[in-house]
């Protein structure tokens, strides 16, 4: 069924007075953005997305991404309109209350039909172009029958102004990515008001040299919002429509200004928008008329969606096509024992060399792997053999030259896993983490699989100097809640994290690799890095010192222990390559492989900040010991540096020795 266009203006007024109730209630949210974009949204829903609200997971649906997340009322009463199960009228009326999903910024972990997390402004478009990314690998690879949608972006002032805009409209542009369309709300008001006061920018003719087409309408003109959405629909290049709206619209004395942006209207203004509006319903009641029409519009996806099932029934694709969407990896046992026959004999390689290796192995098997760097393939080593690149002229490519948009890549990586289909991986200098820095803990937010392959890992990368030299990322990023930091120490160990990563469906992974060449420390993949520390090398004389030490410092923590050995010292090395996996482990094990007993030297090394590794130490000998980088690094071979910054057994041993006669 077609609504005609007069019967939208009651149905955008049911988003307006839900935002409005909403907000208003919890006394606290963003009525503004729903309310202006309430007339833009309504043409969208009933004239062009493909949604099927009883299957919110419908591979084939169009993705809708709220990229202004503070808006999310805009969201929660798109979705109950067009009859989604979630969220319900009374989560509506509980908006950011506990236990509701209608949190105060969405989240996709807590209503299926939320595509992202969004309300860091600027990412939701940036995943967006992630999103429309997958769609083209995945069309080009099961082509239009099983894969053909669009992805729609609803994004404020603050989403085009933010730095990372820059980098997703860039890469978009350049990726011809036609079937992402960007509703620009132009309101002209952000939160400190008029957007005069810190922008004068031409943003049109930006994203014109970009790459974009760039289309405008009256926001409020529906006849006007579906002739601009036609023309983007029918357009080749990513499309961005600017819609001129009031913000708020609706209030009679607020709209407009930039009160109206984060604060409720308050009881007054509530009652002279529902008399401006003609609204006469009690909060959080529709007129059945009105909910009707939404709900009548939100069941045409079905046709669509039991046209697609056919389709999929009947495709030769079909099983291979469910595995990916499904997010299981292929045929675990062949990945399993190329893991026990990975690196027979010794191999001194850099863990980057190494997992470049892995990924030779591994790329061919995984075909939903679509690795990527910020412009470092060479010093990255993401690029397996298999891989061609993902270009405008060939989108089954599986390597995407993301070029220098750290911040970007880590977010589109986010948007690729969100789509589902494919597993992103893309690497970068771990230095740089930090401009991804958002992006991965919203990775680690949004319980995505991205793998953020990260190299030049410590000091050990030499001559670049301080500007390079990570010093508190390893640490820091462990500070993240649901990220799964890995620092492996050879390449034995490289191959096993990266298949934890591969195998950690609901967790981001880190992978900090080394540039510098590292011996192998063990023979066989038998996962021993799956319990994120174990031990490496047992004490042969009475134990005294336990030495637990991470990468590169390994080898290091290695040496000191055959010196101590030598003088009669027994020591263990405890490697540990993974932080959060170990504190995962049963308290048996952590014990078994740190026991609680004082009379032990525990010792932490590892090249960067020592800060958090007294959780390991502090309750040992004496203190324990913590060998580390306090401080920034300097431009020199790493060799020199090691030995300036003391991670040497001449510097190491000695102190041990001290603390053990203290
Ligand atoms: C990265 C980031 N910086 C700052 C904020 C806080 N913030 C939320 S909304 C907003 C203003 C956004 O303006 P606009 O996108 O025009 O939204 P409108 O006021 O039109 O609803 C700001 C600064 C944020 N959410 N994310
Ligand atoms: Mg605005």
């Amino acid at each position: 069924m077609t609504l005609a266009p007069d019967r939208f203006a009651p149905m955008a007024n049911a988003i307006r007075a839900l935002s409005m109730d909403a907000v208003q209630a919890a006394n606290s949210g963003h009525p503004g953005m729903p309310m202006g974009m309430a007339d833009v949204a309504t043409v969208l829903f009933a004239k062009f997305l493909k949604f099927d609200p009883a299957d919110p997971y419908w591979a084939d649906r169009d993705r809708f991404v709220l990229s202004a997340g503070h808006g999310s009322m805009l969201i929660y009463s798109l979705l109950y309109l067009t009859g989604y199960e979630s969220p319900t009228m009374d989560d509506i009326r509980n908006f950011r209350q506990l236990g509701s999903p209608c949190a105060g910024h969405p989240e996709n972990f807590l209503i299926p039909g939320v595509e992202c997390t969004t309300g860091p402004l600027g990412q939701g478009l940036a995943m967006a172009v992630g999103m429309a990314m997958a769609e083209r690998q995945l069309n080009a690879t099961f082509g239009n029958d099983l894969v053909d949608h669009n992805t729609w972006v609803v994004a404020g002032d603050g989403c085009l102004m933010e730095g990372i805009n820059h980098e997703a409209i860039g890469l978009a542009g350049n990726l011809k990515l036609g079937k992402l369309k960007v509703l620009w709300d132009d309101n002209k008001i952000t939160i400190d008001g008029d957007t005069s006061l810190s922008t004068s920018e031409d943003i049109p003719a930006r994203y014109r040299a970009a790459g974009w087409d760039v289309f405008s309408c009256d926001g409020h003109d529906y006849a006007d919002i579906e002739r601009a959405l036609t023309e983007a629909s029918a357009s080749d290049k990513p499309s961005l429509v600017a819609c001129r709206t009031i913000i708020g619209k609706g209030s009679p004395n607020k709209q407009g200004g930039h009160e109206v942006h984060g604060a409720a209207l308050g009881m007054d203004e509530v009652a002279a928008t529902r008399e401006n509006l003609g609204w006469t319903s009690e909060p959080f009641e529709l007129p059945s008329a009105v909910l009707a029409d939404w709900r009548s519009l939100g069941q045409t996806g079905a046709k669509l969606h039991a046209a697609w099932d056919e389709r999929l029934a009947v495709s030769a694709h079909a099983a291979e096509f469910k595995r990916r969407m499904a997010g299981e990896l292929p045929n675990g046992d062949a990945i399993r024992k190329a893991l026990a026959e990975w690196v027979e004999g010794d191999a001194t390689v850099a863990t980057r060399k190494a997992s470049e290796n892995w990924l030779n192995v591994i790329a061919p098997v995984v075909p939903e792997m679509i690795g990527g760097s910020a412009d470092l393939t060479g010093s990255n080593n993401t690029k397996a053999k298999c891989q061609a690149p993902f270009t405008a002229d060939d989108y089954s490519g599986r390597y995407v030259y993301y070029g220098i948009r750290e911040f970007g890549m880590a977010a589109a990586m986010n948007g690729m896993a969100l789509h589902g289909g494919v597993i992103p991986y893309g690497g970068t200098f771990l230095i740089f983490s930090d401009y991804c820095r958002n992006a991965i803990r919203m990775a680690a937010l949004q319980q995505t699989r991205s793998i953020y392959v990260m190299t030049h890992d410590s000091i050990g990368l030499g001559e670049d100097g301080p500007t390079h030299q990570p010093v508190e990322q390893v640490m820091s990023l462990r500070l993240i809640p649901n990220l799964n930091v890995f620092r492996p120490a050879d390449a034995v160990e490289t191959a096993e994290c990266w298949n934890l990563a591969l195998e950690s469906s609901e967790t981001p992974s880190v992978l900090a690799l080394t540039r510098q060449n590292l011996p192998q420390l063990r023979k066989s993949g038998d996962m021993l890095s799956a319990r994120g520390a174990y031990v490496l090398r047992s004490a042969e004389a009475d134990r005294k010192v336990i030495l637990i030490a991470t990468g590169s410092e390994v080898e290091l923590a290695c040496k000191v222990r055959e010196e101590l050995e030598g003088q009669g010292i027994g020591a263990d090395v405890v490697s540990m390559p993974c932080m959060e996996l170990f504190e995962a482990q049963d308290e048996a094990y952590r014990h078994e492989v740190l026991p609680h007993d004082p009379s032990i030297l525990r010792v932490s090394i590892e090249a960067g900040a020592t800060m958090g590794w007294e959780r390991y130490t502090a309750l040992s000998r004496n203190g324990g010991l913590n060998i580390g980088l306090d401080r920034f690094g300097a431009s020199a071979p790493a060799k020199d540096l090691f030995a300036r910054f003391g991670f040497t057994t001449e510097v190491i041993v000695p102190k041990i020795l001290d603390k053990l006669s203290a």
